[in-house]
């Protein structure tokens, strides 16, 4: 596959920064995001919004970090270092989603707020949760709207809005309402359909839908595969690739990152963006 340009070294590389909950066992949230980050060239910085206790095997317990430092690391990288995209993944409470959505319209407003994915994490693969029940209308009403693009799976898609999906015709009502809610464009993943030997993913931007199939590569391994997607997607999008393009990039990386996805623990395993050094 092509990847993105590269910075010469010496040179600073774009910067993206990822808004999430650390994995302490390095498969998903925050680790799988800088390995994506670094392995595609770009700057990775961070906002940590909770630190989970994990290991292949499930969700032990999280603890979330006080939304003033959540606020506070963001805005003091946008102020110095400046960021060319974001992307959001385990936000745990209503109350840090507030504060991220609150600190992003301020840097909107000073001309400091880059493109912005949304993946509105819910629960983990086990089904632990990662996000308070009581935070989903926080997700709805004040960061959607501030979103470039929703990155939901499935079960997200059925929580944020009612819609189970089952086909491409829910699928689109799904992408439909996600829209609706503010963002400037939703994808539906379809890798949870699980009939299809496929892995078609739906784009919408109020008007024009874009599909994009894939090859699905069945693993059990697949530990971090939505934050890798979007972590791709928003790097893309930090080198000024359109939101069409940037998807379609985060979709080969991600297709590669599971072809290459490997166990560890007793559990699931994670998706492997590794894959690149060897290429
Ligand atoms: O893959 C979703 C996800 C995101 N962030 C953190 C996680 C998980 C899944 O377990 O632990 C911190």
């Amino acid at each position: 596959m092509n990847f993105l340009p590269l910075t010469p070294p010496g040179q600073a590389p774009l910067r993206v920064m990822t808004i999430a909950g650390s994995d302490s066992g390095g498969g998903a949230g925050i680790q799988a995001d800088l390995r994506t980050f670094a392995l595609l060239g770009v700057h990775g910085c961070v906002s940590v919004a909770a630190v989970t206790v994990q290991n292949s095997v499930g969700v032990k317990a999280f603890h979330e970090v006080p939304v003033d430092v959540v606020a506070g690391q963001i805005r003091a990288v946008a102020e110095d270092i400046g960021i060319q995209a974001a992307k959001t993944g385990m936000l745990a409470s209503s109350e840090i989603i507030g504060a991220v959505a609150d600190t992003w319209r301020d840097l909107y407003a000073e001309g400091l707020a880059p493109p912005l994915v949304v993946d509105p994490v819910c629960a983990s693969m086990h089904g632990d949760p990662l996000l308070h029940p009581s935070a989903l209308d926080a997700m709805r009403n004040e960061l959607f709207p501030l979103a470039t693009l929703v990155t939901p799976n499935l079960d997200e898609v059925l929580l944020i809005t009612g819609i189970e999906v089952v086909d491409a015709t829910t699928q689109r009502d799904a992408a439909k309402a996600l829209h609706a809610l503010g963002p400037k464009w939703a994808l539906v993943k379809g890798g949870h359909l699980r009939s299809s030997s496929h892995s078609p993913d739906l784009l919408f931007d109020g008007t024009d839908f874009h599909e994009f199939d894939a090859e699905r590569i069945d693993t059990p391994h697949d530990h971090g595969a939505g934050d890798t997607l979007a972590a791709a997607t928003a790097s893309a999008l930090a080198h000024g690739y359109s939101v069409p393009d940037a998807v379609a990039f985060g979709k080969r990386w991600i297709t590669e990152c599971l072809r290459a996805a490997y166990p560890l623990g007793h559990g699931h395993g994670p998706v492997s963006a590794l894959f690149r050094l060897a290429t």
